[in-house]
């Protein structure tokens, strides 16, 4: 089953189809039944092998849902599929047909690949003129409303901000966060998945409390240091995607004809490089930590957000950062793919979401970072471990690292994208 290459692409690319609704896709049609923000940056990177026209639609479709603030919403509502089937829905969010957190802007690097994949459709549509602005005024949001620590970093202000949700990296700024209270509202997730893969219900009372809290304050990015019940992180993986970002929006400006635009989206992301060595840095860990802007400390998880940092070409501690990837806390080439968090940890948890199986995604940003890095052997076998998992889980949303076992949705929009993605990719053979 799923033995060939070409019998693999064509499963994932029935996934595509099954979950596509006509203008976007849905990263799965029980546990996620609207548009996602990075997912459809990760399925526009497989799209862009299948159909480029669809996969241009996709982001045009996410823009679409972009606030007037310049801010990409984290979910974008499919007005045909029922409110109750997925919690937190439109009523909850009282925002249009929109969510008002964000999530990792992995949409400008998404955005030249798409174009890159057929320049001649691209530019009939004027795809790059019509969304460059539109991921200017995004990036432009993020250090505009979000630096609460004023060193140049972007802030998120719920876990789900990360797209790594349930990570031990957000336990110590979540804890202080106060529960609403049981029974104000029906998890839908657990009737697609298993309740112990899934975080606790004590952990969504504390999203519900920080979403609400956002949300009955108009979503102004206001940051009150003595405020009970906030979230104020600065997170590597968040920085680090938002970094890289800059360097593709450089690119795009430069095909745009905009030479001094592109030098600025190139001295942005360094500054950013700049300021996460100096502040999310840890020399002797070898490590970069989220930090609390809240409390003024950094966190001590090992989590493969730390690890997205190597996507960036010009990172002088990446040799060190190469040094934990491959130790014993992730053992990168030695267990299947990425871990999401320390293997070494009191808490790690093959099985649960974000705190120990490995992404499809997370795997094939740091394999770039690998590229970007000059590591052949070790980007091989992670497309191979990528491509192996994705077959052997019917597309799992993640995937146990030591045993290979599928957890979460099936189906899964970005592993079926990235797996086209990867079957494309002869960088290493
Ligand atoms: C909340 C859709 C999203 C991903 C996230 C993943 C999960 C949502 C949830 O699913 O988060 O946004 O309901 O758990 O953690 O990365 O974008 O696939």
């Amino acid at each position: 089953m799923l033995e060939t290459s070409g019998a693999l692409r064509a499963a994932a690319a029935r996934v595509l189809e099954d979950n596509w609704l006509g203008s976007s896709t849905v990263p799965s049609r029980g546990l996620y039944p609207h548009q996602w923000s990075w997912d459809s940056a990760f399925i526009a990177l497989g799209l862009r092998h299948l159909s480029p026209e669809r996969a241009r639609r996709e982001l045009v479709t996410l823009f679409d849902g972009q606030w007037r603030d310049g801010r990409v919403p984290h979910i974008l509502f499919d007005p045909d599929t029922p409110a109750e089937s997925y919690f937190p829905g439109p009523g909850f969010w009282r925002a249009g047909r929109t969510s008002g957190l964000v999530q990792p802007p992995v949409h400008a690097r998404a955005v030249w690949a798409v174009h890159q994949a057929d320049p001649a459709g691209s530019a009939a549509e004027a795809f790059l003129a019509t969304l460059y602005p539109k991921l200017q005024a995004w990036h432009r949001y993020l250090p505009a409303h979000r630096d609460f620590g004023g060193h140049g970093l972007v802030s998120i202000v719920h876990p789900w901000e990360s797209g790594m949700d349930n990570s031990p990296a957000w336990d110590e700024p979540l804890s202080r966060v106060t529960p609403v209270g049981p029974g104000l509202f029906t998890r839908r997730d657990l009737e697609h998945g298993a309740a112990a893969d899934r975080p606790t219900d004590e952990e969504y009372r504390r999203y519900v409390r920080l979403a609400a809290g956002y949300r009955d304050r108009g979503y102004a990015d206001v940051h009150w240091p003595a405020e009970r019940d906030g979230f104020t992180v600065e997170d590597p993986g968040f920085n680090a995607l938002l970094a890289d970002a800059e360097l593709a929006l450089a690119e795009i400006a430069l095909a745009l004809g905009l030479p001094a635009a592109a030098a600025g989206h190139r001295e942005s992301a360094a500054r950013m490089v700049k300021a996460m060595t100096e502040r999310l840095w840890d020399a002797r860990a070898g490590f970069f930590f989220a930090f609390d802007v809240r409390t003024g400390r950094m966190g001590r998880e090992y989590t493969c957000g730390g690890l997205l940092p190597l996507l960036l070409p010009d990172l002088a501690v990446a040799p060190a950062l190469l040094g934990t990837a491959t130790g014993p806390r992730f053992r990168l080439g030695r267990v299947l793919a990425v871990p999401s968090y320390d293997l070494t940890a009191h808490g790690f948890d093959p099985a649960k979401y974000w705190r120990g199986p490995a992404w499809a995604n997370v795997g094939w940003l740091v394999r770039e970072g690998l590229l970007r890095h000059g590591e052949e052997a070790l980007a091989r076998q992670l497309r191979l471990d990528l491509l192996n998992l994705a077959r052997w889980t019917g597309f799992a949303e993640y995937a146990d690292p030591l045993s290979a076992v599928g957890h979460g949705a099936r189906s899964f929009g970005w592993t079926a994208a990235l797996t086209v993605d990867l079957l494309a990719d002869d960088r290493t053979g």
